[in-house]
Parts: C-alpha cells; sequence; structure tokens
C-alpha cells in the first residue's frame, strides 16, 4: 500500500472510531437521560428552591422552609479535632447562577478552623419518607484541583444519606479524587460507611469529565431499606452508580448534605463551591 493510501486509510480508521465514540457516548446518554425521566414519573416535587428570593438570616441559616443548617465545624487543637466554624461561610451569590441570577456560594477558607462546609438537610424521613429523588446543580471554578499528598487527594461533594444515631452510620457520599499532583483529571466514586464502620466504594468511575467552570447536575434516586436499598446517581447527566440490594436504613430520621466542601486537612489551598436549583422529591403514593 503507498503511503498516501495508507494514509488516507488511517485517517479514516480515525475517522471511524471518533464517530464510534461519540455514537457510543451519544447512546449512553440518552439511556442515562430516559432513565432518569422514566423513574421522575414516580415521584411528586415536594419543595424546589432557585435561591432567587433567599436571604441569609444568620452564620448557619438561610431564608429556605425546609429544615436546615451550615456545618463548619471542626478544628485542629493539640493535633485533635474539636468543634470549630471561624474558618468556613456561606452567601448569596448574585453574580453567577445557573438559573435567574442567584445561588448559594460556599467557602472552606481555613482547614485550621473549620473542617468542613455542609450544607445539610435534616429530617428528611419526617418530610419525605425513604424513598426520594433528589437534584441539585453545581459549579466549581475553572481551575477547581484537589491538593496534598497522594491517595488522600479525594474530596466529598455530597452525602446522600446519612443517619444520626451510632455515630452517624450508616451514611453514603459523592467522592471525587484526583491521582496526580497538578494533573486535573478525575475520579468519582459513590463511598459507603456501614454501620459497623467498615468502607466500601460501591461504583468508581475513572477520568470521568469533571465540569469546571460551568454549571452541572447531580440527581439521584435512594431507596432506603436494611437489605434492599437502592442508589442511583447521575452526574453531569451520566449514570455514575446503579446499585440495589444495599442496606441503607437502620434508624428512621436521616439527612443529606446537598452541598458540601470536605476534604483532607493536609489540603490546605480554599475551596468554592456555587449550589442552585435543588429539588426535593418522594415517591407518589399510588
Ligand atoms: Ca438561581
Amino acid at each position: 500500500m503507498s503511503k498516501k493510501k495508507m494514509l488516507v486509510s488511517n485517517k479514516t480508521l480515525v475517522k471511524f472510531a471518533v464517530v464510534s465514540v461519540l455514537l457510543t457516548s451519544i447512546v449512553f446518554l440518552v439511556q442515562s437521560i430516559s432513565e432518569n425521566e422514566d423513574l421522575l414519573s414516580d415521584f411528586v416535587l415536594v419543595y424546589y428552591t432557585n435561591f432567587e428570593d433567599a436571604e441569609k438570616v444568620d452564620d448557619r441559616h438561610l431564608s429556605f422552609p425546609v429544615g436546615h443548617y451550615f456545618n463548619f465545624d471542626g478544628r485542629l487543637e493539640n493535633n485533635t479535632w474539636v468543634r470549630g466554624g471561624e474558618g468556613a461561610r456561606f452567601w448569596v451569590e448574585n453574580s453567577i447562577a445557573h438559573s435567574g441570577s442567584r445561588c448559594i456560594g460556599m467557602e472552606l477558607f481555613n482547614i485550621t478552623k473549620s473542617l468542613r462546609n455542609e450544607f445539610v438537610i435534616y429530617d428528611v424521613h419526617e418530610q419525605l419518607g425513604d424513598e426520594i429523588f433528589v437534584s441539585a446543580w453545581f459549579y466549581l471554578p475553572a481551575d477547581w484541583m484537589l491538593y496534598g499528598p497522594d491517595g488522600l487527594r479525594w474530596y466529598s461533594l455530597m452525602v446522600f444519606f446519612r443517619e444520626y444515631d451510632n455515630n452517624y452510620l450508616p451514611y453514603m457520599c459523592l467522592h471525587i479524587s484526583q491521582p496526580k499532583i497538578d494533573v486535573p483529571e478525575f475520579s468519582v466514586y459513590v463511598f459507603w460507611r456501614k454501620i459497623d464502620n467498615s468502607k466500601e466504594v460501591i461504583s468508581h468511575v475513572s477520568n470521568f469529565s469533571l465540569p469546571r467552570g460551568r454549571w452541572f447536575p447531580v440527581q439521584y434516586y435512594l431507596k432506603r431499606d436494611p437489605t434492599a436499598g437502592i442508589l442511583k446517581v447521575w452526574m453531569d447527566g451520566k449514570l455514575i452508580c446503579d446499585k440495589s440490594a444495599i442496606e441503607t436504613k437502620v434508624q428512621n430520621e436521616y439527612y443529606i448534605s446537598i452541598a458540601k466542601i470536605y476534604h483532607e486537612p493536609y489540603d490546605n489551598v480554599p475551596h468554592q463551591l456555587w449550589v442552585d436549583d435543588i429539588e426535593l422529591r418522594k415517591r407518589s403514593e399510588s
């Protein structure tokens, strides 16, 4: 084969490969979204906010009719974490938004004074029951990255459920990790801390195209059950977790961290996060 023909043939192969990958991605995306929409038809919207008329009531609360607070706890004192709260803040943002002109901005700016910045919604069982569909939109800065040593560059963005008793176990949450320092390549996974305090990663997606510098949704369906629990999670329209027959309930009451800045204390670079358009749904009674 001549060099020219080989070049054409290689180009055709590359084009074919690119088209195949694109088509596979589109089919996957359409499947993910249609499954999500099928599921949504079984749920009723209990609460939605676009934060357009949100006001800050105090350092930990918004004008938000659902039971909530911002948790900035955890401070390092003599190598021991104690209650703190001076290293994080939230505000009503009016310069960027997913909907309208306002959203909520969150920042963890001093890891020695606050271990976390966590937007908590509580009494969820009372308000929504044990089958919920939750959606929120997030914005991470365009240069968002994780810092700290190898193996400890992880970040918790959202907690799907967490119980109060037994030292806040069990819980499941959405983690982002960054395998290489200074390289913006990310993995996403669902982390499960069980009632006996053991850990399990129940789904893991490597090389996830993490949206930075643009808004993206995270949606999840959770069925709480002592043995037959279900968790499905979509991030930026992609199904990243689909697990059933999992233990997702011990006690009735639980809370959700709808948006969270939480990472290892070795990462002492300030982190910011914006959240908008929160939807809380419960299973419709048929
Ligand atoms: Ca808004």
